[in-house]
């Protein structure tokens, strides 16, 4: 983990079947001016080349805020881009062997889904943990019940890097959220699913900035 790094709070995870319709490079650059602090290309379904063409669409847009993109799983797509990071599930290679890859200066987040897996995260050097879900979300229903915010609590009690918290989050919930002490928070629909993407990152970030 490289302490001096210093993660955005507001994280806002790609996925074009939520975004009614609109092109997905303008609802990420209308999040990005918003306020997102980083985005994480998901198209888990797409291949090495279309991640590999979204993804320089994608950092063409964000050029003018500066905000790392990162891209989920593919470290091959991640170096070739020189993206910013990469996002490593479970299933990944190990954070250690992702820094080995792309060089001490990238970022690199893994999700993680229990205490254990949270743990090991962190040894093997991941920048900050995602950990979810941690309130009901259709997309990760095979992860079974929702985590909740004891669990969230646990998991940022006893982790030392940044912990970002991800499922079903959005500015009602958001609050309670940050009252367990994580560093910051993830989302798909609340962002990319929103009549304004732009005002609904804005609003996000405006209550991060607030609370704490
Ligand atoms: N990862 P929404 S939950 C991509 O628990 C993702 O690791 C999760 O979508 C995890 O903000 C999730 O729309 C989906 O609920 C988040």
């Amino acid at each position: 983990m490289q302490m001096a790094r210093s993660i955005p709070r507001l994280y806002v995870v790609t996925d074009r079947q939520q975004t009614a319709g609109r092109p997905l490079e303008e609802v990420v650059a209308a999040a990005a001016q918003g306020g997102a602090g980083m985005i994480q290309l998901r198209e888990k379904d797409f291949t090495a080349r279309e991640l590999y063409d979204l993804g320089r669409r994608l950092q063409d847009r964000l050029k003018p805020y500066g905000i790392p993109l990162l891209i989920n799983d593919r470290l091959d797509v991640a170096q070739a881009l020189d993206a910013a990071g990469v996002h490593l599930a479970g299933h990944s290679l190990a954070p250690s062997l992702a820094r080995r890859v792309l060089g001490p200066d990238k970022l690199i987040g893994v999700s993680t889904h229990s205490l254990d897996h949270a743990r090991q995260a962190m040894r093997e050097g991941a920048d900050f943990i995602v950990f979810g879900p941690v309130f009901d979300t259709p997309s990760k229903r095979q992860y079974g019940a929702p985590q909740g915010l004891q669990r969230l609590t646990d998991i940022v009690a006893n982790i030392t890097c940044p912990v970002i918290a991800i499922g079903g989050i959005n500015t009602d919930n958001l609050p309670q959220v940050l009252q367990t002490g994580a560093h910051g928070v993830a989302m798909i629909r609340a962002v990319l699913a929103a009549s304004d993407p732009g005002e609904a990152a804005w609003q996000l970030a405006q209550q991060l900035n607030t609370i704490s």
